[in-house]
């Protein structure tokens, strides 16, 4: 990778260079102090483990503006007037910032890449323009796309939802825009295809016929599929589950929920699941709760890496720094044999009060090395303590004589009632949990 990458005549993070590994010794916030791209960890460095992404939308869009105020942040990138050329501007300087934070991969929604147009033709030649520009760009810096996407929730046409809208004409546009959306992650050889489902949802049941939505949306979603089958698509699609926002009933409330309906429509084949942090504690969940049910289902897609805040309910979306989460979630991920076509995306932004350019840097550094960690700490955990054997042992009364034969189906409940009665006196047996727990401290 060229040293001090950028393009143009403009370098947007000046003074900031490639970020170095320094160790945890080292004072300096612009270098990691855990995450080694080459280090090994079993047999994979931990840029293979990892697989960092980062977010178009957060990182080159969003200027910290909430519901209570204005941007407070400036990007040198957006003063070109012309929204293309805005466009173009942002482009250079996400690729200067990838290269310099060196991660391999990136994610992007239609509308962070290209501005819509005037009309549907327009908005496709934007985008379309805008990644033949990024293709460029990742063939001079060898950046990869993790996953595409389609923005079908930020404009007032989906104010009713995109594939479940109760107006047709709404549906025809959300299609349009996934359409070039699969076309632009083909031509940038996207590993995966992302479906968010932002507005996908309802305020009330006395306007909403949520069976005819729902089939509505699992339609939309298998004519998405055969359209990127179509143009050649071969990674996975994949749901992201997030309950409450925006709507009150989001459908993809979370994992198990999401895992129900790609079964029930037998969707299951292609989709994944996209499991973000900060949505799963909004569902009341644990982080690692939701991986291990993805995993469970062998429906593990891919990550967006942030957290929420305890004291409030809404998608925060900061950086993660908790190293115990993040250990937790590494061990749902290592017994799953790691991501495949997966990574772990940022999807997060810096506080509204974080101003400073380099505090963009800052916040995925912290990041990168808080799963470094966590990856780290669970391997160990994995390959030097018993507590798998330990949770094997929990079920060994099902390895073998009728304990096993129940497992095959080889019992009725009758049968069942005769052991009880006969032999089958249970054990108390201690769930161990503060062991458990301290196993993970004695590691960290
Ligand atoms: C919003 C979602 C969104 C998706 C991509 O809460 O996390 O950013 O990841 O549409
Ligand atoms: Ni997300
Ligand atoms: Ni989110």
């Amino acid at each position: 990778m060229p040293n001090h990458y950028f393009v143009g005549d403009h370098e947007y993070f000046p003074g900031i260079g490639n970020i170095p590994y320094e160790g945890r010794e080292s004072d300096n916030p612009l270098a990691f102090k855990f995450y080694q791209r080459d280090r090994l960890v079993g047999g994979k460095t931990m840029q293979q483990h990892l697989r960092f992404a980062v977010c178009y939308w957060h990182t080159f869009c969003a200027k910290g503006s909430d519901a209570f105020g204005t941007d407070s942040q400036t990007f040198p990138w957006d003063t070109p007037k012309n929204p293309m050329m805005a466009a173009r501007a942002r482009m250079d300087a996400a690729f200067e910032f990838f290269t310099k934070l060196g991660v391999p991969y990136y994610c992007f929604h239609d509308r962070d890449m290209a501005p819509e147009g005037a009309f549907v033709a327009e908005s496709e030649r934007n985008l379309a323009t805008m990644a033949a520009f990024a293709k460029e760009r990742q063939d001079e810096t060898g950046m990869k796309l993790l996953w595409g996407t389609a923005n079908v929730f930020g404009h007032p046409r989906y104010m009713n939802g995109a594939a479940t809208n109760p107006d047709f004409a709404v549906v025809t546009h959300a299609a349009a825009q996934v359409k070039a959306a699969l076309d632009a992650t083909v031509l940038l050889g996207g590993e995966n295809y992302v479906f968010w489902g932002g507005r996908e949802g309802y305020s009330t049941l006395l306007n909403t016929d949520t069976r005819r939505e729902l089939d509505h949306m699992a339609h939309f979603l298998e004519l998405a599929r055969d359209y990127g089958r179509s143009i050649g698509f071969k990674g996975h699609f994949l749901i992201e589950p997030k309950p409450m926002e925006p709507s009150k009933h989001q459908y993809d409330f979370d994992a198990q929920t999401v895992i129900g309906f790609l079964r029930h429509y037998g969707l299951a084949g292609d989709f994944k699941l996209n499991v973000e942090a900060n949505h799963a504690t909004l569902a009341g969940h644990s982080f690692s709760h939701e991986l291990q049910m993805c995993t469970d289902a062998g429906l593990l897609g891919s990550i967006d890496a942030n957290r929420g805040d305890p004291q409030n309910g809404w998608d925060t979306d900061q950086f993660p720094t908790d190293i115990y989460d993040a250990v937790h979630a590494m061990l749902v991920v290592l017994a799953d044999g790691g991501l495949k076509s997966g990574g772990f995306n940022f999807d997060a932004r810096v506080r509204r009060e974080s101003v400073d350019l380099d505090d963009i840097f800052i916040g995925h550094i912290g990041g990168m090395d808080t799963f470094a960690r966590a990856l780290d700490v669970a391997y160990r955990i994995r390959e030097n303590s018993d507590l798998g054997e330990r949770k094997l042992r929990r079920y060994s009364s099902f390895d073998s004589g009728d304990g096993a034969r129940f497992e095959q189906g080889e019992m009725n409940l009758a049968s069942l009632r005769d052991l009880a009665a006969s032999e089958h006196k249970p054990v108390r047996a201690s769930g161990k949990q503060e062991w458990y727990e301290n196993v993970i401290n004695q590691y960290l």
